[in-house]
């Protein structure tokens, strides 16, 4: 019988291809809706091997009915949608996709911040709707970037590649993280500061954190209200880390100048959402790492990973590592 493979979103032909005759091949064929808790309950209990995205809890119910389940290959470098100790404990094999997506992610995160400070996603809808009647000096007026302080929460691989991107802009780059970059503050001048100056200090204070219990509402009223009113809080890792409550709290009252949010705490949200409502915000649906270039580096890996559990070799891009410590 050949290992049955379960893929929660439909896989360019390509790389469907090098599965498909080896593997018992299985895919949530609609695009318009995410595959139902249920329906991937039901597929994990007969599949060797999950494809999952973030939008897919991977619970431990998952792994619990997951009785053959050897490999989840999540496409993207985050994994807190996974219950990485369930699967731990049934000894199945997480993998991420992680490096390939670092530059990618923060090109987005700069184009989100530049777009929020300089309102272009504003003035792009101004000029399609045919509001451009005259010129007048402070139409559109936004705000400076160059030279002014970005402050990053999260120096990993991506807060790392979004400063490379900030000292082009002559910005002033400061940033927290669990443990200090020597690298960075000698190649970048980027300065190590506690998480309460990183946020009193910044125009621009950008979330780079993954999510995890202690990162949870990271951001909140209290750091809000200890941001400059005129600095803009960006987001472009997870909705969570965020209270999405508190942030639309002191974007109306004008607490904080504006914030360009790429991730929302439920994801995809509604237009009804209260953040969008905003003036003051520029919101992207989760394209950090979305451009045709990345997601095929991101599809490889997670079909290589599987492929290599599959046949008895290691995953490269593993998770939980403990599984190979002897
Ligand atoms: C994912 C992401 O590609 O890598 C991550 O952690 O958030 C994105 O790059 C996307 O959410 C699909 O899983």
């Amino acid at each position: 019988m050949k290992p049955y493979i379960y893929l929660t979103r439909k896989l360019p032909e390509e790389a469907y291809q090098k599965l498909v005759g080896r593997f018992d091949v299985h895919m949530w064929e609609r695009e318009d809706q995410a595959v139902p808790h249920d329906v991937l309950l039901s597929q994990a209990a007969k599949a060797d091997a999950l494809l999952t995205v973030v939008s897919d809890p991977v619970t431990q119910e998952v792994f619990e009915a997951g009785k053959r389940l050897k490999v989840v290959a999540n496409m993207a470098v985050g994994y807190d949608n996974i219950h990485v100790d369930a699967a731990t404990e049934k000894g199945v094999y997480v993998c991420n996709t992680p490096d390939v997506l670092t530059e990618t992610t923060a090109d987005l995160t700069f184009a989100l911040l530049l777009a929020a400070a300089r309102r272009v996603v504003e003035a792009a809808e101004f000029i399609k709707d045919g509001k451009w009647q005259s010129w007048s000096p402070f139409l559109l007026a936004g705000h400076d970037v160059h030279h002014k302080t970005i402050g990053i929460a999260g120096m990993g691989g991506i807060g790392e590649a979004v400063a490379r991107r900030a000292k082009g802009f002559g910005m002033e780059i400061l940033y927290h993280n669990r443990s200090r970059k020597p690298d960075a503050e000698e190649a970048l001048g980027a300065q190590y500061c506690s998480f309460d100056e990183l946020v009193e200090r910044s125009d621009f204070l950008v979330a780079m954190t993954p999510l995890t219990p202690d990162t949870k509402h990271l951001f909140n009223a209290d750091v809000f209200k200890k941001m400059k009113s005129s600095a803009i809080f960006i987001n472009a890792s997870r909705g969570a880390v965020a209270d999405e409550a508190a942030l639309a709290e002191a974007l109306k009252n004008r607490e904080i100048a504006g914030a360009g949010l790429d991730v929302f705490a439920e994801e995809p949200i509604s237009a009804d959402h209260p953040l969008l409502a905003l003036e003051n915000v520029t919101a992207l649906p989760h394209i950090g790492s979305a451009t045709m270039e990345t997601r095929i580096k991101m599809i490889e890996i997670c079909v290589d990973n599987i492929e290599r559990v599959l046949t008895g070799q290691k995953p490269k891009t593993l998770v939980n590592t403990i599984l190979l410590e002897p």
